[in-house]
């Protein structure tokens, strides 16, 4: 089995609102409600001990900004006590925290506002970071990843209409995007101020884009937020999924030969890809996301496999690569589609919240042993 660089970081992500359970005071929950998820808010240190026993060195999850701050202005300090404890478990384990600031869901004060469209958003988040920040400092948090994908947030929330707040408006799209990449860009600043040891960047998703179209595509959705916070990042987060073969003026002329459950193709060459298009930044990257949803983990272990492959391949030919983080640790609430894809290490039984760790999780552990770990 190939052999990745020393310190490489190894582990699963999640998010608050998939798995956490409870949480009701957001846009998300009016919409698509997540009930009680996978109550990773009362059982994370169960949650950790598996991650732990599953060899993963380190651990990508979210803070909810509904819990933090409930109202504009009152934050509340049970709950920072509550991400305290989560950070510290993860830390008393040995696992390496890779914290997530947004990952997509607003409180209802701030839906009220007019949420992402509204300028002033961008100082709310301000505060936000900064609240988080100073209550965390004693800690020390490496790792930060300030918004998750906010190009799938924003066009699946303003431009497709599917997502609160269920928009179709192309100037609101931009409005968006534009208020967030200043928003990371001011989180970034404040970040490095509280905690000048501190790491920081985005989680993107990046596509395999293939086809004469590819270049401008590729300006527009890989590259147009990163090249805007060029100067605001200290890594790369990117979250792989999809490719997307362009043929004529036609989209997603892919083959399909194998897909997830979710039919989403299977193609583990586009991770060399996209890595490889992001050496120009010259930045150190760590695949903070990459899964499928796989019931039956039929497929799981030899798609692990094969990006890991890949993402070696990339490692080989320069890119600075430093760690991997499967999506997801448990199966969890798949935005609108609810609970049916099943995209866990760790399947969940809703019923009675029982853990069930996948054989593919355990292969996985033998690439992470067969790496030192
Ligand atoms: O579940 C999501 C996650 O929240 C963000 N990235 C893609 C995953 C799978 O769709």
């Amino acid at each position: 089995m190939f052999k990745f660089p020393k310190n490489f970081y190894w582990g699963a992500a999640t998010s608050a609102y998939q798995v956490e359970g409870g949480i009701d005071n957001c846009d998300w929950a009016k919409v698509y409600p997540a009930g009680a998820a996978c109550d990773h808010y009362n059982r994370y240190e169960e949650d950790f001990d598996i991650a732990k026993s599953l060899g993963h060195n380190a651990h990508r999850f979210s803070i909810e900004w509904s819990r933090i701050e409930p109202e504009e202005g009152r934050f509340n300090e049970k709950e920072i006590e509550h991400y305290k404890n989560v950070i510290m478990a993860l830390k008393q384990r040995g696992v390496e925290p890779f914290v997530t600031i947004w990952h997509w869901p607003v409180p209802l004060w701030l839906r009220d506002k007019g949420g992402w469209e509204n300028k002033k958003t961008i100082e709310y988040f301000f505060h936000y970071v900064d609240k988080i920040m100073l209550s965390l400092k004693s800690i020390q948090v490496k790792f930060w990843i300030t918004l998750n994908e906010p190009e799938i947030y924003a066009s699946n929330s303003y431009l497709k209409g599917v997502w609160p707040p269920q928009k179709k408006n192309f100037l609101s799209y931009i409005k968006v995007l534009r208020n967030l990449i200043k928003a990371h860009c001011e989180a970034y600043k404040i970040i490095k101020k509280i905690n000048p040891g501190a790491q920081v960047g985005i989680a993107k998703n990046n596509i395999y884009f293939e086809g004469w179209l590819a270049l401008f595509i590729d300006w527009w959705w890989n590259f147009y937020f990163l090249n805007q916070i060029r100067n605001f990042q200290d890594f790369i987060g990117l979250n792989y999924y999809f490719h997307n073969r362009i043929k004529g003026f036609k989209f997603n002329q892919n083959e399909n030969r194998e897909t997830s459950d979710m039919g989403w193709e299977i193609y583990p060459k586009g991770i060399y890809h996209v890595l490889k298009d992001l050496k120009k930044y010259n930045k150190p990257i760590y695949i903070t996301e990459n899964g499928l949803a796989d019931a039956k983990d039929e497929k799981r272990e030899k798609f692990i496999k094969e990006h890991l492959q890949w993402a070696h391949k990339a490692i080989q030919e320069g890119v600075d690569l430093r760690g991997y983080f499967y999506w997801s640790l448990l199966d969890n609430f798949e935005w609108d589609k609810g609970f049916w894809p099943r995209f866990g290490l760790v399947e969940i039984d809703y019923q009675t919240l029982e853990r069930k760790i996948r054989p593919s999780a355990l292969e996985y552990k033998k690439i992470i042993k067969t790496n030192g770990l």
